[in-house]
């Protein structure tokens, strides 16, 4: 298998991916995030190029209330994606036009139903600029910090222990900045609880309970206890909740 290696080719690939209206480029998997959760609706996806260098690229797909990535290659003319290999980029779309269905290894399905298009009408309209002198506020260039939170969503359905009353119940969770929300299920609109991972000091696996795939969020006044249906899952939410928590360690 050979990836492109000079800049000719990856000007050949861009404009054949170009041509496919949905190919955002460059575009970061932050602004992917962001794009698709404020305009793109439940199954909108876009291919990106990927940091993991030549030749790789990201389906980012819309799921409910995230956004999930997966890995495509390019290699001669074939694409790869998941268990299957196009031969064309024509073959490639094909399989999209059919609205596949996208399993993850966690188990949750999206259909791919509609692609983002990188290029969208807006009206070109802009502000005439008054620029009046600001009063001195002795900040310099070295002040303008560029600064944005992440977004890093997930979301998916884990069996949760009551706190007094130890039953277990499944809820719906979705992760979004710094909030963990759990909702009675996929359907609801109104949280049962928001957790704010800025109070959570640890998130680690849990073997105390008689339930497998268990892991476990510590904050002041409770823990919360939460199974995931596989090992896997249950790893992901751990990967990305310490991952969080590590984000906001640097911050503080
Ligand atoms: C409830 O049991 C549910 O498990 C609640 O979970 C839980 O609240 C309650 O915990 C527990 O008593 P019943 O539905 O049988 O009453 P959910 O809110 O997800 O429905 P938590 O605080 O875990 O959300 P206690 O601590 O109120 O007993």
């Amino acid at each position: 298998m050979s990836f492109y290696s000079d800049a000719s080719n990856r000007d050949e690939i861009n404009d054949e991916l170009g041509s496919l209206g949905w190919y955002h480029y460059d575009l970061s998997r932050h602004a992917a995030e962001a794009l698709l959760l404020s305009n793109g609706s439940d199954g909108s996806y876009l291919l990106r190029n990927s940091n993991k260098g030549p030749g790789c690229f990201a389906l980012s797909v819309r799921a409910k209330d995230s956004v999930k990535h997966f890995h495509v290659r390019r290699a001669n003319s074939s694409y790869v994606f998941g268990f299957n290999e196009f031969s064309s980029l024509q073959e490639f779309v094909s399989h999209f036009a059919n609205q596949p269905l996208l399993g993850s290894d966690t188990g949750t399905l999206i259909v791919l139903k509609c692609p983002y298009p990188w290029h969208v009408e807006e009206p070109s309209i802009y502000e005439s600029v008054r620029v009046h002198t600001a009063i001195q506020t002795g900040r310099t260039e070295i002040d303008l910090v560029a600064n944005a939170p992440s977004l890093g969503t997930k979301e998916g359905y884990l069996v949760k222990q009551g706190a007094v009353v130890k039953n277990w119940k499944q809820r719906w969770f979705t992760l979004n900045r710094y909030e963990l929300k759990y909702f009675k299920d996929n359907r609801c609109e109104e949280a049962i609880r928001t957790l704010n991972l800025k109070t959570c000091s640890a998130v680690q696996f849990d073997y105390s309970q008689v339930r497998v795939n268990c892991f476990c969020l510590v904050f002041p006044e409770r823990t919360f206890y939460l199974c995931a249906k596989t090992g896997v899952e249950a790893d992901e939410w751990i990967k990305i909740l310490r991952w969080k928590l590590s984000q906001l360690k640097k911050g503080r």
